[in-house]
């Protein structure tokens, strides 16, 4: 599968986005259809060091076991410790071109807010970009200013034809507006971590992808 694949339905979770076990929550997320996982641990509450480790560490076996990749937000010393599939990083972290000269056989994804900084990520080999917030959020509270599809649309009428995934706000209501905009894919945190069924809300979000 390439990467635009597996940006499809990209699910984001942390232990602070989870009400029950997030190893339940993940695995629901799966059976419901997800294409990909980032491993999310920041903000209040967020597990550190050895807690931080075992989790991640579960959260990856499970991911093996569905052929789910498995990216880390952030933290490249976790990420290569583990042997990920991937990292995460924003404009505030390590620069792309570092991480990816650290972990050369790892996906590298750059969230970005600017053509500009869409157009260093690609110099950078960056694998994927990540744009929003598309839709209003209370999930991430430093936020820049909701976007819209705008970024996106710009990006692919300036004829860049990279992978692209929306987030911030994305529900199975509005998910196909992202992927009208020109993504492709959405990736979700609450809409999935905090439904009543994971599983059927993952199904919903890929049908509406589809
Ligand atoms: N980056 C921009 S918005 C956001 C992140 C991590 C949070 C998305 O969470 P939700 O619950 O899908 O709106
Ligand atoms: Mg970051």
């Amino acid at each position: 599968m390439n990467i635009k694949e597996y940006l499809k339905v990209y699910f984001i979770m942390g232990s602070n986005n989870c009400k029950g076990d997030p190893r339940v929550v993940l695995k629901e997320a799966i059976a419901g259809g997800i294409t990909m996982f980032q491993f999310r641990e920041k903000g209040e509450g967020a597990l550190q060091g050895k807690e931080k480790y075992q989790l991640a560490y579960d959260l990856q076996q499970i991911c093996k076991q569905h052929e789910v990749p498995f990216i880390v937000n952030d933290d490249v010393d976790l990420a290569i410790k583990l042997g990920a599939d991937g990292i995460h990083i924003g404009q505030e972290d390590e620069k792309a071109y570092i991480v990816k000269e650290k972990a050369p056989h790892q996906l590298i994804g750059v969230s970005v807010h600017s053509i500009e900084e869409l157009q260093q990520a690609i110099k950078d080999k960056a694998d994927y970009v990540g744009m929003g917030p598309v839709f209003p959020t209370t999930t991430k509270t430093d936020t820049k200013a909701v976007q819209g599809t705008n970024l996106i649309q710009q990006a692919r009428q300036q004829k860049i034809d990279f992978p692209i995934v929306g987030i911030g706000g994305i529900t199975a209501e509005n998910a196909e507006k992202v992927i009208q905009g020109g993504a492709d894919g959405i990736s979700i945190i609450t809409a999935i971590s905090l439904a009543m069924s994971p599983k059927q809300a993952a199904e919903q979000l890929l049908q509406a992808v589809k």
